[in-house]
């Protein structure tokens, strides 16, 4: 076994403890991470600094290595060995690692230095994260980016630092959208009783229970075969995770519904970060920091170009601005009902970032 390899099997076994003490737990989110212990045939691109003692990072991505993330994330360690031959750099695509909730909580723990993952699970421990999954709030891709590369999305990163994990860069997942097996969703009325996987967040499971469907929350990694098995009758993801991740082959309709604005965020471990130089940690922030713009012009062109992909194999809806306001009204209680536990400062300061950013 290479010293790699070596390495990988000690993480997942920290892993594996990880999902089992949070099992034991009793918490009700459903996190789940693979024994792959022992296991070489994983497969991880790497980018090689030439230095025989450089330090490996590793970076789980959730997502396969079709997606513009994986891309970016392999385009960071190109940047970063170009900046310094202190580090090589790992990256693991769909969840081979862990899924993002079991990910996130590695990077805490020190266990993996690196994971790029949807804001959502990371709501689970800091619940200030919360406030990217408020529905309708983020109008389009302008807003979000004013948002995040502005004073709010700053505050955010900052807040992390208390829980061992350092925030470098707002990458994007993007706007989400519905699909499903059952019929065309076009007004809300279409969304009765249909079964839905979320993201494994409270507020996501509200909205979608405020606007009358059946929503369930489930680990990424477990979707696709939820979908085909028909444990759940539909899902929402942003297009290019729909396209890449083949969810047309198992679902018919697809709805413009643009509920939601996802970030990816990339996180480091501070355990692992506090053992840096400051121009290695430098180094490394540039990087992820540089990616920003890369990553959001593949994925908004991926976007696109998935959209029409989807629209010659899928049955494609898209909504009207009366039904989409029927929407919006349907799931104003969850602002509401979420505020206190995202605290009402975050959702203020939220609502007037995105307030000022559409002027
Ligand atoms: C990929 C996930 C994914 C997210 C989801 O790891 O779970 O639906 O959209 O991007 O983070």
């Amino acid at each position: 076994m290479n010293n790699n390899l070596r390495q990988f099997s000690i993480f997942s076994t920290f892993s594996l403890m990880l999902a089992l003490t949070v099992a034991c737990s009793g918490e009700e989110v459903n996190v789940e991470s693979e024994d792959t212990s022992g296991d070489e045939n994983l497969d991880a691109e790497e980018v090689e600094a030439d230095n025989p003692d450089a330090q490996t990072l590793r970076i789980s991505v959730g997502i396969n290595d079709q997606h513009p993330l994986y891309d970016s994330a392999i385009h960071f360690g190109e940047l970063l060995t170009e900046k310094t031959d202190d580090f090589n750099v790992e990256v693991y695509h769909s969840a081979q690692i862990a899924a993002d909730l079991v990910a996130t909580e590695m990077v805490q723990n020190g266990d993996l230095d690196i994971t790029i993952t949807s804001t959502s699970p990371v709501m689970n421990n800091i619940p200030e994260y919360g406030v990217f999954d408020l529905p309708f709030v983020i109008p389009d891709e302008e807003v979000a980016d004013e948002v995040l590369d502005g004073e709010f999305g700053d505050q955010m990163l900052d807040i992390l630092e208390d829980q061992d994990l350092v925030g470098l860069a707002w990458w994007e997942n993007g706007f989400r959208n519905l699909t499903n097996d059952v019929r065309p969703v076009e007004s809300i009325d279409d969304l009765e009783g249909l079964t839905l996987r979320t993201m494994e967040t409270d507020i996501h499971l509200d909205s979608w229970s405020e606007m009358g469907a059946n929503p369930t929350p489930m680990a990424f990694d477990e979707l696709y075969t939820g979908l085909q098995q028909g444990t759940i009758e539909g899902q929402e993801n942003p297009y290019p995770i729909i396209n890449l991740e083949g969810y047309h082959e198992v679902q018919q309709y697809l709805s413009a519904t643009n509920h939601v604005y996802t970030p990816y965020i990339f996180l480091f471990s501070k355990q692992i970060w506090d053992e840096l130089t400051p121009e290695q940690q430098e180094a490394i922030a540039e990087s992820a920091y540089e990616t920003r713009e890369y990553n959001r012009e593949i994925t908004r062109d991926e976007a696109q170009n998935s959209l029409e992909e989807l629209q010659s194999s899928m049955e494609f809806s898209e909504i009207t601005n009366e039904e989409y306001e029927r929407f919006q009204e349907a799931v104003e209680p969850v602002i509401e009902n979420h505020s206190a536990t995202i605290g009402e400062d975050i959702v203020d300061d939220f609502l007037s970032a995105v307030e000022k950013a559409s002027d």
